[in-house]
């Protein structure tokens, strides 16, 4: 049964957030992330639907039925606690995420994980396939749906099915590791266009192609049953002007003063933005900056450091331990170095508002960004979106998507740590004029590179995809 959408996104999450009122009762408030902003206006034009589970155990709290907001309509597709921890906290995010990153951890493979991650990707491509009208186009998005394509294209080949991959796609001999791999690799060829942030991923996929299926690859497109797959690089962006706007209010202006003066009025502040994830190097990032004190190079508390990290996947024991690992890492720098009332690291393991968030990048002078691997990093794109005054300076590992864009910030290999410390101490001394100079140029390239030009983008090219 098709259904009636000519555009329809599916993703793991709905882009809502749960909203408890005060009488205990339960809604569905939209929520404001970069995905959402670019792909409203296709959603709106092609009476677009979303497919994402809305967050929370089973089916009590959100009927099965379409939301229609603003023009878009949510299907929501449920998960039971069992799915949520073998299909999302067990394969996702347990199996493929530290795979997809270089194995920073290990992967751990469990076989009801796997038989958990086909049924939930099987419920997805079946409400997919409920609301697509005929010869619609699909866009299914990230590694918790990498089945979909294919379980798609087998009941609706009609569909033009577009992937996109929004972590690093690895290395062959890496993803050879990975017990389903002849299984999930032909999820993905099921869509016509598959997408990465980088090239480096596209060529590791076209590779693993041959390598694993044999297929034919004819200039850099994979012929796979009687069909051609393209895969290319699409680097996600932010909402430029939008980040400009919240940074340039005099809102957001006045709480970075205050943000300042709250610190104790330091010479340099050093800020740190990530969801609590062993891929952003932020154990490296706190040694690091612990190893420069303790050195002399830099002192408190005419230096501090924020460290604002959101907590995530928290019932996975890897992020457990990172926590504690992180935690005692703060303690020891403050132990060491900090005053009574002035600690030379601020910790705040809590989510921020976006105005706050913009708040922080204003007051910074050194932003880090230091991930082991990344697939682009967002927190490095909105720190010099915010900083359209000049301000500031990045310190950004070579290691994040964001550093093939972003060649005038302090980059940095993350595995090195006096090559860390080096940078952070550019980054600080740096004279303001090639300061400016640098931060703007990476503000002028992102102001055309921004997000809406990347769904543009990815979109045109599934358009052209046969
Ligand atoms: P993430 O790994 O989640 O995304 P990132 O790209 O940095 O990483 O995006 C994080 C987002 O969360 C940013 O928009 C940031 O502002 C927000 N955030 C972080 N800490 C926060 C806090 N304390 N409070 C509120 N918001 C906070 C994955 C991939 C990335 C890729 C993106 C998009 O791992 O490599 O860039 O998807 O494709």
């Amino acid at each position: 049964m098709a259904g009636n959408s000519a555009f329809v996104v599916v993703a793991n999450r709905l882009p809502v957030d749960k909203v408890v009122g005060p009488d205990g009762e339960v809604s569905f408030r939209r929520s404001p992330g970069g995905l959402v902003t670019a792909l409203e206006p296709v959603l709106q034009q092609y009476n677009g639907t979303w497919v994402g589970w809305p967050g929370g155990v089973g089916d009590s709290e959100l009927p099965e039925e379409t939301i229609e907001t603003g023009g878009v309509q949510l299907a929501p597709v449920s998960l039971s606690a069992a799915e949520i921890e073998r299909y999302y906290e067990g394969f996702s995010n347990s199996s493929l995420w530290p795979l997809y990153h270089d194995a920073v951890e290990t992967p751990i493979f469990k076989r009801r994980w796997w038989e958990s991650y086909r049924l939930v990707n099987e419920r997805f491509a079946k409400a997919v396939a409920d609301h697509a009208g005929p010869g619609a186009t699909v866009w299914v998005q990230d590694y918790q749906l990498q089945l979909v394509p294919a379980l798609l294209r087998e009941t609706r080949p009609d569909l033009r099915i577009g992937f996109f991959l929004h972590i690093p796609f690895p290395p062959v001999e890496l993803f050879m590791q990975l017990p389903r791999r002849a299984e999930l690799l032909k999820g993905l060829l099921g869509a016509d266009l598959v997408g990465f942030q980088r090239p480096l991923g596209a060529q590791n996929f076209v590779q693993l192609s041959r390598h694993l299926l044999g297929t034919r690859v004819r200039r850099g497109i994979v012929e796979w049953e009687g069909r051609t797959v393209r895969a290319e690089a699409f680097p996600i962006s932010i909402d430029v002007a939008e980040m400009e706007r919240l940074a340039t209010s005099p809102e957001v202006q006045a709480r970075a003063k205050a943000i300042r003066a709250e610190l104790g009025d330091p010479r340099t502040i050093i800020l740190g933005v990530d969801r609590l994830d062993y891929t952003k190097g932020i154990e490296r990032r706190l040694k690091a900056f612990r190893e420069l004190l303790s050195e002399g190079r830099l002192t408190a508390p005419e230096t501090v450091m924020v460290q604002v990290a959101t907590p995530s996947r928290e019932r996975v024991e890897h992020y457990q331990t990172l926590r504690v690992n992180v935690e005692r890492e703060v303690g020891r720098i403050n132990g060491e170095y900090g005053r009574v009332g002035q600690p030379a690291v601020h910790y705040l393991h809590q989510s921020y508002s976006r105005a706050e968030l913009a708040a922080l990048y204003v007051a910074a002078d050194v932003m880090m960004v230091t991930p082991l691997r990344d697939g682009m990093n967002l927190v490095a794109k909105e720190y010099v979106g915010a900083r359209a005054d000049g301000g500031g300076a990045l310190v950004l590992s070579e290691f994040a998507g964001a550093a093939a864009e972003l060649r005038q910030a302090f980059l940095c290999n993350p595995h090195d740590l006096d090559g860390v410390k080096d940078a952070l101490m550019r980054a600080i001394h740096v004279d303001p004029v090639e300061g400016r100079k640098r931060m703007h140029a990476m503000h002028s390239h992102l102001r055309s590179h921004d997000v809406r030009a990347w769904a543009d983008a990815f979109l045109d090219a599934l358009g052209e995809a046969s």
